[in-house]
């Protein structure tokens, strides 16, 4: 699903629809011999172990296509995401794997003087550290399999546009730096042209370095992005023979001591943690159903989703580009420990998906953050090499954005230095303490994060919430009654709204979840839900959707979409 053709002139086939399926068990792909035999069908995209036939089940599956190819031409796969590891195979042949499933990748196909070609996809959604070192059984998701996010193929000429990066240079003026990687045969110059919004702003010979040129664009009639008015402005990349279009926005993240500004302006981060999750779909949601959600989260005032906890599907940061919403995009991670920070398996899994991440969300002007690694042990004198690693790694991909992560270790951190934004997470009058200790214990954490940097720069609030079951309204609001949830928000909301040292809240969560099935977890966990949900997993709200819809509006943070209108004379009081 894309909101606008990315190419006119590059041949784009959709893979999406119906595919040969197979169930074949719960083995180890080096087990599998002999031919396939495709005994079913599945959609893509979606997870096969969302669907009621296949419902919980962990093992191999295999998927067919047949794909039609100009003989002798060069083509390539584009997947959104396959769940959780995949080997991929033309005619028969391995021709790559793939392991984490929330992050896009391409795959090469070889040329052949043969025009059907066979495409079969082995998907693993078996917990296997050695394939799959980034997913565990432990986390508190679940790890769906299958091919849950878009497939297409593109056929190309010799020589195509492997890649774009667009830099804002000067927001107010819009001016943008452009970096254009090639693929396929190397060339050293070639004509290239590019328009922005339909006027033609570069028309000449470029010269290429390694496969790579930085261009140096003007806007025609620069409007900046803002939460209040998402302007997008499109560009149009020409080659002789390829073509690329690409959307940005012109706005500027950055910090002044305790505040996040976008555009110069202090802006209040508000909004919630959302799972990629629903029921009958797990991680392939609907991009209606996206939509429904950011409507939803307006409606309750909000502006901001942290995508808890890996990279999001490019649909919905597509739809938040749109709609004016901020995002802190998150690679996967969930409280891993020593073991992992500092096993060099674990962290090339981890830069090649950070890697994978930032190529695909990195010209989304609604992402303004990076994260990783939620909630790992860094208190651990393992994990600061690991974290240096990582959030260098970002910051050298991407020096434009603000990098956090989700510390939940706090008074001992050892890693709170490295970041631009710190963020804690803590749940006052759930895990521990009383609800009527929230206001003191947020005041408390602001005050923590100062002391631990030695620095003021901004704090951000990564998780709070308590768990309410859908429909439970008890006369004693007690834990797990949609009454207490409701006061503890409203609570966590006021105090945020109040308190000018606060640059960001990110509730736990939007909606209930589905979750590990481990005895361990499910004790804590009824349904193996994560019942902190503002809404169940149906999006059915409970009673705390209109509390913090009062509490942020009637600390003047209503929708700004609303007030806007309103300005504009479209809306009524
Ligand atoms: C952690 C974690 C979340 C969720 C939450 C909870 O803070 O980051 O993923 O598990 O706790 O519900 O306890």
């Amino acid at each position: 699903m894309l909101p606008y053709p990315h190419h006119d002139i590059r041949r784009v086939i959709d893979l999406c629809g119906l595919w040969d399926f197979t169930f074949l068990g719960a083995i180890a792909p080096e087990k599998l011999k002999g031919k396939i035999n495709f005994t079913d069908y599945m959609m893509v995209p979606q997870a096969f172990d969302a669907t009621p036939a296949y419902a919980g089940m962990r093992g191999l599956a295999a998927y067919r296509k047949v794909l039609e190819i100009p003989s002798n031409s060069a083509a390539r796969l584009r997947f959104g995401a396959v769940g959780m590891w995949c080997r991929i195979l033309v005619d028969g042949k391995r021709v790559a794997e793939h392991s984490g499933g929330y992050t896009e990748f391409w795959v090469d196909i070889p040329k052949s003087a043969k025009i059907q070609r066979e495409l079969i996809l082995i998907v693993d959604n078996q917990f296997s550290y050695e394939r799959s070192p980034m997913q565990e059984e432990y986390f508190d998701w679940y790890h769906y399999g299958g091919i849950t996010r878009p497939v297409s193929l593109h056929i190309l000429p010799d020589t195509y546009i492997k890649h774009a990066v667009i830099q804002v240079r000067d927001w107010r003026k819009g001016t943008v730096d452009v970096r254009l990687s090639l693929g396929g045969v190397n060339k050293d110059t070639l004509p290239v042209q590019a328009a922005i919004d339909g006027q033609i702003v570069l028309d000449r010979m470029v010269a290429f370095n390694n496969n790579t040129a930085t261009l140096t664009l003007q806007t025609p009639d620069p409007r900046p992005w803002s939460t209040e008015s998402p302007h997008l402005h499109f560009l149009d990349l020409r080659l002789p023979a390829d073509d690329m279009r690409l959307r940005y926005g012109l706005r500027k993240v950055s910090t002044r001591r305790e505040k996040i500004l976008l555009n110069g302006n202090p802006i209040k981060l508000l909004g919630v943690n959302r799972h990629e999750g629903h029921p009958q779909f797990g991680p392939a949601i609907p991009p209606a159903l996206m939509l429904g959600d950011l409507q939803q989260l307006r409606a309750m005032g909000c502006n901001f989703i942290r995508g808890s906890h890996y990279p999001q599907d490019q649909c919905f940061l597509d739809i938040c580009d749109e709609t004016g919403f901020l995002v802190w995009e998150e690679n996967t991670g969930w409280q891993q420990g020593p073991r992992q920070m500092s096993d060099e398996h674990f962290l090339d899994a981890q830069e090649r998906s950070i890697d994978e991440m930032v190529s695909a969300s990195v010209n989304h002007p609604s992402v303004i953050m990076w994260g990783i690694l939620n909630e790992a042990s860094t208190d651990k004198p393992e994990s600061r090499p690991c974290f240096e690693r990582l959030l260098g790694r970002l910051r050298e991909l991407d020096p434009t954005r603000l990098i956090t992560y989700a510390d939940s270790r706090r008074e001992r951190s050892i890693c709170l230095d490295l970041v631009d934004v710190v963020s804690f997470n803590f749940y006052p009058g759930w895990y521990y303490a009383e609800i009527e200790d929230v206001a003191e214990e947020i005041q408390r954490h602001v005050q923590l994060a100062r002391e631990k940097t030695g620095t003021v720069r901004p704090f951000i609030i990564s998780e709070i919430g308590a768990a309410a079951t859908f429909g439970w309204r008890d006369g004693h609001s007690t834990r797990w009654s949609e009454q207490y949830q409701a006061e503890l928000l409203k609570r966590v909301c006021n105090e945020v709204a109040a308190n000018r040292n606060i640059a960001g809240l990110a509730i736990w969560q939007f909606c209930d979840c589905r979750t590990s099935e481990s005895a361990r977890k499910a004790l804590s966990r009824p349904r193996c839900f994560n019942n902190k949900g503002i809404f169940d997993e149906y999006r059915r709200p409970k009673q705390a959707f209109e509390s913090i819809k009062a509490a942020f509006s009637s600390n003047g943070h209503s929708d700004p979409h609303v007030a806007r209108r309103r300005r504009a004379g479209k809306l009524k009081n």
